[in-house]
């Protein structure tokens, strides 16, 4: 049962065959059988096969028990060279995955392209990163001692991811496991499984030796499987919080580290002083890319009073302008959100907005123009007479903007700040000052300045404050630090010196 590859060119009207990855081997789930259908037109299926068992999670984990001794053992070098390789076979089949993903997800096509592009990119940085891993070493208070500090992997990681990057976060989580030498065992959303199919066959493809990679399709019940099982010696998380926090807990009673990357509600905030084109253009962008899918999406603008209304009124007009349809026509900057049950709890975050008093400034209804049956909604800014209203704390998780005026910088920091999730914010002003005072009064894991909210360079470390994160960020050298553990070595000569 080898799923067919994207060689020759897949065709985008036939349904796609799901298979888990076990051990090296494509094999059929044992479990329920699992069907991914398009947000856009929900009656079409995109890819079908079955969950993985629970005894098929069992499998792949003494798989990746196993596939740990050959992988840890080989060069960071070679483990490079195969993340590279797999980057070279995301770049060549990039429009066609993308086409797919923009079907399974929901996303507009150039950010499907855009995502695998992505994950290429990210493949390849840490196939680079092999090469340049050290460790340290330190003077010793005893003469003729040195003390050494050197990273070993951790062994087997469960990675757990969400459905909104459906091959990129895999791409950041996989990619530093792996280069460090451990091993995984992955289960994805059970929204975008066929991603996560093609992630995997690029390693496969590109040499990766069985066991090492393990993909176990399924649902929450997978995930509980992967998060107790023994076997597993540290866990990456993306998603709810609520999720993230039931992880953390049941790892700590194991205790397992965990890395929960989790909800935002991240503000836009906007000065008198702004350049308030640029703020519009980069506003739009964060709140409604993804179509606002994003944990780090913009879901809240701040704006001060004597540039209020021209601002509102610009982006009403963008939003308001802003085409919503089949993410796969060219033409379209804004898709469907990815299921019925998310379609269903934004309209009822919009209309419990409107009923505490908000005012819908730009959409707040389904779009007339997207296909009737898809998970379609307007891109919607709603105004609010105050920070009091559930809609400026609760993470929708959709193309909804919440707006609060204030009358002051301070004032705008502190509503701003105000909530339980901290992971991004963006600040839009000329001055210095105010934002180098943002960056001490808003307690966020990632501030941008006059740029939007979302976004991630994988060189630098990525994750939030308060709710929004949970044990060590992602990224760069933060990585690292999740994906090994250190040995310090106190090192003396062996024979007395004569
Ligand atoms: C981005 O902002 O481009 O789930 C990446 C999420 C984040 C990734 C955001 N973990 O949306």
């Amino acid at each position: 049962a080898v799923v067919e590859t994207t060689v020759g060119g897949p065709h985008l009207e036939q349904v796609r065959r799901l298979v888990n990855l076990i051990d090296g081997q494509w094999v059929e789930g044992e479990d329920t059988q699992l069907v991914s259908t398009s947000p856009t037109y929900p009656d079409v299926v995109v890819a079908e096969g079955r969950c993985a068992s629970a005894r098929q999670v069992d499998a792949a984990v003494d798989a990746a028990c196993r596939g740990f001794a050959i992988w840890s053992d080989m060069t960071t070098h070679e483990r490079g060279a195969v993340l590279v390789r797999a980057a070279g076979v995301l770049e060549r089949d990039a429009e066609q995955l993308g086409a797919e993903l923009t079907r399974e997800e929901g996303k507009t096509l150039a950010e499907g392209i855009g995502e695998v592009q992505r994950a290429a990119q990210i493949l390849r940085y840490y196939g680079a990163e092999g090469d340049r891993d050290a460790g340290e070493v330190f003077s010793s208070p005893r003469k003729g001692e040195r003390i050494l500090v050197t990273r070993k992997p951790i062994g087997t990681v469960g990675v757990i991811t969400p459905f909104n990057f459906p091959i990129a976060i895999p791409a950041w989580k996989i990619a530093p496991a792996l280069i460090y030498g451990n091993t995984v065992v992955w289960k994805p959303a059970d929204t975008v499984p066929l991603l996560a199919v093609r992630l995997a066959q690029a390693l496969v493809e590109a040499g990766l030796p069985a066991g090492v990679l393990n993909l176990t399709i399924g649902d929450r019940a997978i995930g509980d499987s992967i998060v107790n099982h023994p076997g597993i010696d540290a866990i990456t998380f993306t998603g709810s919080t609520a999720v993230g926090r039931g992880i953390a807990a049941a790892a700590a009673s194991r205790g397992v580290p965990v890395q929960a990357e989790m909800g935002g509600k991240n503000a836009a905030i906007v000065l008198g002083d702004a350049d308030l084109d640029l703020a519009v253009q980069q506003i739009m962008l964060g709140a409604f890319r993804s179509t606002g899918q994003k944990c780090t999406a913009t879901s809240r603008l701040v704006v001060t009073d004597d540039v209020a209304d021209e601002l509102l009124a610009a982006l009403s007009k963008a939003a308001a302008d802003l085409v919503v349809g089949d993410p796969l026509d060219a033409s379209t900057e804004m898709g469907p959100v990815i299921t019925a049950s998310a379609h269903d709890s934004i309209r009822s975050g919009i209309a419990g907005a409107i009923e505490q008093g908000a005012t819908v400034l730009s959409g707040g209804h389904a779009p007339v123009e997207a296909p009737e049956s898809g998970y379609f909604l307007s891109p919607t800014i709603l105004e609010l007479p105050s920070p009091d209203l559930d809609v400026w704390r609760d993470e929708l998780f959709g193309p909804v903007l919440a707006v609060v005026r204030v009358s002051s910088v301070d004032e705008a920091f502190r509503v701003a700040d105000d909530g339980e999730y901290g992971l991004s914010a963006a600040l839009f002003t000329q001055d210095l000052t105010r934002a180098l005072a943002a960056v001490d009064d808003i307690d966020v894991g990632i501030l941008h300045v006059n740029s939007e909210s979302a976004g991630a360079d994988p060189h630098v470390p990525f994750g939030g404050a308060k709710k929004s994160g949970y044990g060590s960020k992602e990224q760069g050298r933060a990585a690292r630090e999740f994906f090994t553990h250190t040995t310090t070595v106190y090192l003396r000569g062996g024979a007395t010196r004569v």
